[in-house]
């Protein structure tokens, strides 16, 4: 316990702060605690978006503006502890992007690396750098900083998908450019599965090298392959703490696919329950298939397909599956590794952190 400081002292360090507050300066002292806490004090909160109860509003957007004028039609899912700074985290963003049938959302570029988990509906492709993908639902697509990317639905369906960009990281570093392109899709100059048979069939073009940072030139890791792999690696032992949990690499590095975000998905069995754990990188968790609970510090989210929910720095996780459940996820992980920031801790059962 600190001592009582006497009134009359504390009226003279307040006049003094006064003081120095005109030259912009302000004591260490009163804030070192809050700048340096014994643990992360996250602004962020847990949160839910079910989208049974969204999906409706994303679908209304369609209606009230096109794909050209919004040039993204996007809800933005904001976290309630961060409002008005279209985070969803304090390093990252989320969104929910509709395109009608027909609609062409424009080419551009931007410093901000993006990814996209396909939600809802069929017939909608990206380009990334000239390059078309078909999305399919539970296929995780990446845009890479700097790179031309526009999307189209040549289908009969809206289709509906979450976006994860690093905008608030970008933001923060004072780093945000974009461009415009000159056409609104992309000139076409390869054909779909190029990048995949060039850079992510267990070879690359003899004279590739790439930095270990760089991201991958794989930008669909499609859900059929993903799906199919977790169902091997599910016959096998199971982690007390993740289920059946792999991280999505650029085949080339073994690095996470884009140097600002890192991607995962798991597998929990029907009824598994996981330990509680815990981590430094806020998470933003989406069940692409099955139904069960997490527990995000003394939050109870309950969650069904298609949901998204957030994870704050720190705050423990454990994880119930109702139904065998897959769990697509995205952080700043790679970052914070390359930083040195970087922290996890296994709990046991009778930890509650
Ligand atoms: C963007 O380019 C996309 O390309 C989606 O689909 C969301 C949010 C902020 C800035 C750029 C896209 C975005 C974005």
């Amino acid at each position: 316990m600190k001592a009582e400081v006497p009134e009359m002292v504390r009226a003279e360090r307040r006049q003094y702060y006064d003081q120095i507050n005109r030259f912009s300066m302000t004591p260490l002292w009163e804030v070192l605690g809050r700048l340096v806490p014994r643990q992360p004090t996250p602004a962020i909160t847990p949160v839910l978006w079910k989208y049974a109860d969204v999906r409706e509003h994303v679908m209304q957007a369609g209606r009230l503006i096109s794909a050209e004028e919004a040039e993204r039609r996007v809800l933005i899912l904001e976290n309630p502890g961060l409002r008005g700074n279209s985070s969803v985290t304090q390093t990252l963003y989320a969104g929910l992007q509709l395109i009608m049938p027909g609609e062409v959302a424009p080419a551009h570029r931007h410093t901000q690396s993006a990814l996209r988990l396909v939600l809802d509906g069929e017939g909608a492709y990206t380009a990334v750098d000239g390059e078309r993908t078909t999305m399919r639902r539970g296929d995780f697509i990446i845009t890479p900083a700097w790179t031309w990317h526009d999307h189209g639905n040549l289908g009969q369906e809206p289709v509906v998908w979450l976006d994860g960009l690093d905008i608030p990281l970008a933001r923060f570093f004072d780093t945000g450019f974009a461009e415009p392109g000159v056409a609104h899709s992309q000139g076409v100059t390869r054909p779909e599965g190029d990048a995949m048979a060039r850079y992510g069939s267990n070879m690359v073009p003899v004279d590739f090298h790439q930095q270990a940072s760089a991201p991958t030139k794989v930008f669909v890791y499609p859900f059929a392959q993903t799906r199919s792999a977790l169902k091997t690696i599910a016959l096998g032992d199971i982690d007390a703490h993740h289920g059946y949990k792999q991280r999505f690499v650029n085949p080339a590095t073994g690095a996470s696919p884009m140097p600002t975000m890192g991607a995962f998905i798991q597998l929990l069995p029907a009824g598994f329950e996981s330990l509680p754990y815990r981590s430094t990188d806020a998470t933003v968790y989406v069940c692409l298939e099955g139904e069960g609970e997490a527990l995000v510090g003394d939050q109870l989210l309950k969650f069904q397909e298609n949901d998204v929910f957030v994870l704050p720095s720190w705050y423990t996780l454990q994880l119930r599956a109702g139904r065998e459940t897959i769990l697509f996820s995205y952080s700043d992980r790679p970052v914070q590794q390359a930083i040195g920031f970087w922290r996890e801790e296994r709990l046991q059962a009778h930890q509650q952190a």
